[in-house]
């Protein structure tokens, strides 16, 4: 069999370290309590510092913000509170510049219900707009099925204008785009080439294999009535669909897609990645995030389904595929929280231990802004505490219907909790953490701030943000850590996971401890440790032993 390696094509976005930027909570710079474009310019230096090859920039777009800009109003104008389509410019400069690059989220399963195109499909039955959208009569005096929302209740929306249903797979403030309409397909490559022609290096795509919808809408299939996302995603027309968004747009830039794969099983990835497609080039899979949620309450998850997860989707996709590794971003919470320790004095060696496997696991590496500072989850104790519509429209749906308790619904909520992640970056010890000059930032900065800040993590060689830097080099350093081949050592192991990367020959091994008590690392036979190339604490243990959360890197050779 020939060796994996020699049949994987190199690119740039296989090598690429990605940031996530959430854009409304990243830096303010004029003291409104909202993040901005000139802001992030301003803190262009800090990504470059930490090794960041990609900006993913969640959306900046025109927008009422029902959902913080994945409600989008106007696809080619920048939204006001962010800033002007000349600081868009600036920021696409700024990085281009220090030799990083732009991702722009594309959201176009649906559309802000203030969009121009929606405004004029509500009208009437026969405006021109009207198949902009998906409209249904009801079925008797309810709704025309039974899809659900993700934010909570039915997933249509009765508008009286012509008494018709639309669809939302979201808020009802977010109806879905009609993809069966050549019209609506051709606005959309429109607005890609748009941005494309600006200058960005690509797009992450929100719940892209969502699209296309089964024109019979029916109800739910018995076994896709709790986890619909499982039913909503990889409808019909979704291959057609993305291989034609290729063929008319994609394939003329030199570009990267990664599209968030919400519904879509390792077995299925395969259809939407293999580069001999012609779809996208890689996908968030969600099973490894997912882990520690059941609904809206904490789910203790174990190491062994973590590593399982990696392992299924290493088997599931060939060397024509490729994969992202993440364990956060704008919809989840803190990463040390979720899968780390952050309790001290564990919060900043399970921060580094994370970033070690983020970074050396098998695909793109994705790091979610703040968790390069180790930042935790905040203290929520009450419900109006929460800006996210998903957990507003939940306590609605879920405690004032009765079904679950308020003290239920709020412990969940205050370890799931999509706000987690979205609450301001903490810059320094000033007011609000350095993240506004106003009084009150549009959602609270973290208590914490005066330990856990971006200043004192500069000037500490021992932080979370320099241990990513010296990954983010021993990555460019190592091509074993792209393109080499991935073993788990020992895939049952409760609190190690041990793993070789191996292109040519070089093999790296990873060794991290999942825990607070040491472990006796025990290896097959024919693996020799080699020297020490990055490790977490400052005075590593020796060979056979892992520390509590002690991560390293080794060379490693074979006998
Ligand atoms: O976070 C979730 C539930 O609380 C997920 O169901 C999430 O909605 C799903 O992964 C889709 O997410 C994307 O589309 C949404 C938007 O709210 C998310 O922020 C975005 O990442 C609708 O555009
Ligand atoms: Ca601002």
């Amino acid at each position: 069999m020939p060796q994996k390696e020699e049949t994987v094509r190199r690119r740039w976005w296989k090598e690429a370290v990605v940031y996530q930027i959430y854009p409304r909570s990243f830096q303010d710079s004029n003291g409104d309590g909202i993040g901005d474009l000139p802001g992030i310019i301003s803190r262009l230096d800090y990504l470059k510092g930490l090794g960041v090859d990609v900006v993913w920039l969640s959306p900046h777009y025109d927008s009422p913000n029902a959902d913080n800009g994945y409600d989008i109003r106007d696809y080619r104008k920048v939204m006001a509170e962010f800033g002007t389509m000349a600081d868009f410019d600036a920021l696409l400069a700024g990085l281009k510049a220090r030799g990083m690059r732009l991702i722009v989220d594309l959201v176009v399963n649906h559309s802000s219900d203030e969009h121009v195109w929606f405004v004029e499909s509500r009208k009437s039955k026969d405006n021109p707009y009207r198949d902009y959208y998906i409209w249904r009569p009801g079925r008797g005096d309810g709704p025309p099925n039974d899809w659900r929302s993700y934010f909570s209740g039915s997933a249509w929306t009765l508008d009286p204008t012509t008494d018709e249903y639309y669809l939302h797979l979201f808020a009802d403030k977010q109806p879905d785009l009609n993809w069966e309409n050549d019209k609506v397909r051709a606005e959309v490559y429109d607005l890609m080439r748009f941005w494309l022609d600006k200058g960005v290096d690509g797009f992450r795509m929100d719940v892209i294999p969502m699209i296309s919808k089964e024109q019979t809408f029916p109800d739910y299939p018995p076994e896709h009535r709790e986890r619909t996302e499982y039913y909503h995603a990889v409808g019909p027309r979704l291959h057609e669909f993305l291989q034609e968004m290729n063929r008319e747009v994609l394939s003329k830039y030199d570009v990267m897609t990664v599209g968030e794969a919400f519904g879509v099983t390792p077995e299925q990835t395969p259809d939407l990645v293999d580069e001999r497609r012609g779809e996208l080039n890689m996908i968030f899979n969600f099973d490894a995030v997912r882990l520690c949620h059941e609904g809206h309450r904490y789910r203790p998850w174990t190491l062994p389904e973590l590593k399982a997860v990696y392992n299924r989707l290493e088997e599931s996709t060939g060397s024509h595929c490729w994969n992202t590794v993440f364990l956060s971003n704008h919809d989840n919470a803190r990463l040390v929280s979720s899968f780390g320790d952050d309790a001290e004095p564990w919060r900043v060696p399970s921060a580094k231990l994370l970033a070690t496997m983020l970074m050396t696991l098998h695909g793109t590496p994705f790091i979610y802004q703040g968790d390069e500072l180790a930042m935790t989850n905040y203290p929520f104790t009450s419900v109006e505490q929460y800006d996210d519509i998903a957990v507003r429209n939940a306590w609605k749906a879920e405690v004032l219907s009765g079904k679950v308790t308020a003290a239920d619904f709020l412990e969940g909520m205050a370890r799931t909790s999509r706000d987690h992640a979205r609450t301001p970056m903490q810059w320094s010890s000033a007011s609000n953490g350095g993240f506004t000059s106003a009084a009150k930032a549009w959602l609270a900065v973290n208590p914490n701030y005066p330990q856990i800040n971006a200043e004192a993590a500069l000037a500490d060689p021992g932080s979370v943000y320099h241990h990513y830097a010296r990954l983010a080099d021993l990555r460019r350093a190592h091509p074993a850590l792209v393109y080499g081949d991935f073993v788990d050592l020992a895939p049952a192991h409760p609190r190690l996971f041990a793993y070789t990367r191996r292109l040519g020959d070089e093999t790296l091994l990873i060794l991290l401890n999942f825990s607070r008590e040491t472990i006796e690392v025990e290896l097959p036979p024919n693996l020799r440790v080699g020297e020490l190339l990055l490790g977490n604490l400052s005075t590593p243990s020796e060979t056979s032993r892992l520390a509590g959360w002690e991560a390293r890197v080794h060379r490693c050779h074979r006998d």
